[in-house]
């Protein structure tokens, strides 16, 4: 079942067709109202009619995080405030966060496309969607909400956290899908489980989880664990949010909504183009959005683009479950942290070194972050509880940062291993455990 067939259907000439037209458009759009983009076109000797097709997309600048983060807050928007109806934002590479812009049109696109999101989950006006992401700045609560509301379905805004109201709710309410992120969903399995709550007492049918990585394991185990079917889908507030791309009913891939996106893979030390097939990092050009249309945005995300035709019917290219990230951006319960916020928040701390080591750990279902931070060789405790202190303080700056806790452990100077080329600050041991 699709939720716009046509769209979703149309064939592939016709898809590239129109990707030639409103990138040609979005050019041009971005060069009048964006000086960034006006700059770097021109320092690259390029004007908007050189631009015919998504041929030339290649010639095209990149656009990277750290552009964002240059302009902040408004810069690369498109659209005059008085057009800009929401913002969202996630977490930069520093204290500020990384924003997003978007008109009245650009919502109700999203809210199409998360509704043909939804639809791939088997959502339908009679489903009843327990949006679990967390509503706020964050894409994940309200993308998922407007999608679901466009389906025409029951939807109750819970938001994240308090586990057992969820499961009361989930088999008061009779909600038949679940949207979180895959971790807060087995958190939430596992909660049944204990709890010894019948599946058979529950309706959910369907869960429409993303927002971090997680692997073919985590699925079996979360199908497992709540008797659905488990649909990845993929997305980044400075795209747009959750429904970039989503997977259908075959769950073998996440299909892109090329109408309104081009994805290409490029190598990430080259910047060359790679062909379908190859993996490599994916960027995307927006082509209807008016708030804050990217050029090739560098998403740091490794995955593959698969064109061969779907069972499901629907034309639009699949990527593939993402396989890693290029930089050192790290997800923990859903949450993007960067080491460098850590720096950041460590600065000007009195007693505090900046050095520091990022230990994520998965327990039980949930990650958990330990920050390892050292101590000033010149500080001199005159009691624990001068220590305990600075630790709380050092706790206070970092979780304000990130957003998440940490546990922090103050660590005696010169006991954190330093690198011999690029400094690792963060020690990942969950990889291998599904
Ligand atoms: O995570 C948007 C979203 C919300 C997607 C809810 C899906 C569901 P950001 O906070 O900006 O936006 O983080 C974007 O999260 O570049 C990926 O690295 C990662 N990510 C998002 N979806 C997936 C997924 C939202 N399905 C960053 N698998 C992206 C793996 C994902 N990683």
């Amino acid at each position: 079942m699709y939720w716009d067939p046509s769209n979703e259907t149309m064939p592939r000439e016709k898809i590239l067709a129109m990707q030639d037209e409103r990138l040609v458009d979005t050019v041009k759009r971005v060069y009048q109202n964006v000086p960034f983009y006006r700059h770097k076109m021109q320092e690259m000797g390029l004007r908007p009619s050189d631009i015919k097709g998504v041929r030339d997309l290649h010639k095209l600048p990149f656009t990277n995080k750290t552009d964002l983060r240059d302009n902040y807050p408004f810069g690369l928007f498109a659209a005059p405030t008085e057009q800009i109806a929401r913002i969202h934002a996630s977490s930069g590479t520093t204290g500020k966060p990384t924003v997003a812009g978007y008109t009245a049109r650009d919502l109700d696109n999203w809210s199409e496309m998360m509704a043909r999101a939804l639809t791939c989950a088997g959502v339908t006006k009679s489903s009843i969607v327990q949006v679990s992401y967390g509503y706020g700045l964050f894409t994940g609560g309200l993308g998922a909400h407007m999608g679901a509301e466009r389906v025409g379905a029951t939807v109750i805004p819970m938001s994240g956290g308090n586990t057992k109201r969820q499961i009361m709710l989930m088999e008061d309410f009779g909600a038949t899908t679940l949207c979180c992120t895959p971790t807060y969903a087995i958190v939430l399995g596992e909660a049944i489980r204990a709890a010894g709550i019948d599946l058979s007492r529950l309706k959910l049918r369907s869960g429409v989880f993303g927002a971090e990585p997680w692997t073919e394991g985590m699925r079996a185990h979360v199908q497992g664990l709540l008797n659905i079917h488990a649909h990845d889908v993929y997305g980044l507030s400075e795209v747009m949010g959750p429904g970039v791309s989503i997977e259908c009913e075959e769950l073998a891939g996440m299909h892109v909504w090329e109408d309104h996106f081009i994805p290409e893979i490029i190598d990430p030390d080259t910047l060359e183009q790679l062909p379908h097939g190859t993996r490599g990092e994916i960027c995307f050009t927006t082509i209807t959005k008016e708030g804050m249309p990217l050029i090739r945005y560098r998403t740091h995300d490794l995955t593959v683009l698969d064109d061969t035709p779907c069972p499901c019917g629907r034309t639009h290219i699949r990527m593939k479950k993402l396989t890693g990230r290029t930089d050192d951006m790290l997800i923990i319960r859903g949450v993007n942290v960067f080491p460098s916020q850590v720096e950041t928040a460590l600065t000007g701390i009195d007693g505090i070194d900046p050095q520091y080591l990022l230990i994520v750990d998965l327990v039980g279902s949930l990650d958990t972050l330990a920050i390892e931070v050292e101590m000033s060789p010149t500080l001199a405790f005159d009691s624990v509880r001068s220590i305990e202190a600075l630790r709380k303080k050092v706790d206070s700056a970092v979780s304000s940062m990130l957003g998440i806790s940490a546990e922090i452990k103050l660590m005696p100077f010169g006991s954190i291993p330093r690198g011999e080329g690029k400094t690792v600050r963060t020690k990942d041991l969950r990889q291998n455990i599904h």
